[in-house]
């Protein structure tokens, strides 16, 4: 006798063709998105997104951090929701998979579900995070992080862009600031699909991650400061090279993180050279660590010898520097509920899988905070993310959205 659901497919090829559809808007210059948080594009994801959402029966929210709630209902509107989603918002060199497989993925199961006439006892909502990336307004994972009581809504709304525009004047600008307030909605589950955004799935040939946890980061913000003189009639003596420092501090990160595999990693991503012109020493450096380690102390040990590391590199070279954290989250353990939602999800569609851990952040890492929360992975070619070439086979998406479908719908509980 089949299980409840046991059958439930998706449509992929309607999935698919969403992803296209949507990879249409903010298209990179190499095949890929740049879809950033709060542009223009991003407000046109959103209305394609709403206007798919509404087509398929659901009544769409917004709160005060611009995230979108597309609700579908259950038999008791008095259940706790179950919550499937990610994000729409894009690295400047993005793919298009990234994030945008797990809304278009729930979108997904709410279209499947309405196919085959199916009710479920639990309303289900499917959820756009805004500013998951924090490449424009930094930290990662901010609308999240405000929903779970991580930050205050006027702090995010204070986050400014390299051009100085504030995070919650550009929500207005593009017209996505709703009135709902943020946090109040109770969850019975969350759930996430995401590309794996690494090479373990590929590498060994399995169609699903079991996301088990998710490793923890710092971002430290390191702004150096030394003196702009000429680059040819200065003496080497009397340089105060702040380009010099941030080299120097970039190649210790890189060492430290050597030092703790094979899982610790490190790099320096976004950097601001100041005046950078190239006859001048540089005055000052503004660049971004970001170190990751699945393993708490070890993160801890991490910042601790940079912090150390970078103020003997400075005082070495005469230069000045301070070191601000601009995001950070321990690592995260996932429900066990749904963990093994999802593990018997992909046993009784037939897909191979095994536990992994995440590399990268996700809102699904703030949520797991204020409810019990769980990911679905998917491979991605090469391992290759926040690269335009982000590629994933349209099997790989069938997968993690039938999985994802039925980790959803079981929590959600059909009704006969
Ligand atoms: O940084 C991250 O891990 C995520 O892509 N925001
Ligand atoms: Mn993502
Ligand atoms: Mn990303």
């Amino acid at each position: 006798m089949a299980q409840p659901g046991e059958n439930l497919r998706i449509n992929a090829d309607r999935l698919w063709d969403s992803l296209m559809e949507m990879a249409k808007i903010g298209p990179g210059i190499a095949g890929g998105n740049n879809r950033q948080t709060l542009t223009d594009e991003d407000g046109e994801a959103r209305a394609l997104f709403k206007r798919w959402c509404e087509d398929a029966g659901m009544t769409v929210s917004v709160d005060e951090m611009g995230t979108m709630f597309a609700r579908r209902e259950g038999t008791d509107p008095d259940a706790l929701p179950v919550y499937v989603g990610s994000h729409l918002d894009t690295q400047p060199t993005g793919g298009k998979y990234d994030g945008v497989l797990g809304v278009l993925g729930g979108l997904e199961i709410v279209r499947s579900l309405n196919d085959l006439g199916i009710r479920t006892k639990h309303p289900i909502v499917v959820t756009n995070w805004t500013n998951e990336e924090g490449t424009r307004f930094a930290p990662a994972m901010l609308a999240s992080g405000v929903f779970a009581g991580l930050h205050e809504r006027d702090w995010a709304y204070d986050r400014t862009d390299r051009d100085g525009k504030r995070f919650g004047d550009e929500l207005q600008r593009i017209g996505w600031k709703g009135d709902e307030p943020v946090g109040q909605r109770k969850m019975k589950a969350f759930f996430e699909l995401h590309i794996e955004q690494g090479p373990i799935l590929e590498d060994e040939d399995i169609d699903i991650g079991v996301v088990t946890h998710g490793q923890g980061q710092k971002w430290l913000q390191v702004t150096i400061t030394g003196r702009e003189s000429h680059t040819g009639s200065t003496p080497m003596y009397k340089r105060r090279n702040a380009g010099l420092g941030m080299a120097r501090v970039t190649e210790l990160v890189h060492e430290v993180a050597m030092d703790y595999q094979p899982n610790a990693v490190g790099a320096v991503g976004h950097v601001e050279v100041y005046p950078n012109s190239r006859n001048i020493i540089p005055g000052k450096t503004v660049f971004t660590v970001d170190i990751r380690s699945p393993d708490k102390k070890i993160l801890d040990m991490m910042d601790a010898r940079i912090r150390e590391g970078a103020a003997a590199i400075c005082e070495a070279l005469d230069v000045g520097h301070e070191i601000e954290q601009v995001g950070h989250f321990d690592p995260v353990t996932f429900d066990e509920g749904c963990v093994k939602a999802v593990r018997d999800a992909a046993d009784r569609l037939g897909y191979s899988h095994r536990n992994i851990v995440s590399g990268a952040g996700h809102d699904a890492c703030w949520i797991n905070r204020v409810a019990p929360t769980a990911m679905v992975m998917c491979p991605c070619v090469d391992g290759l993310s926040h690269n335009e070439a982000e590629e994933i086979d349209p099997e790989w998406a069938q997968a993690g959205a039938d999985v994802l479908f039925h980790a959803v719908v079981e929590t959600a509980e059909i009704m006969p």
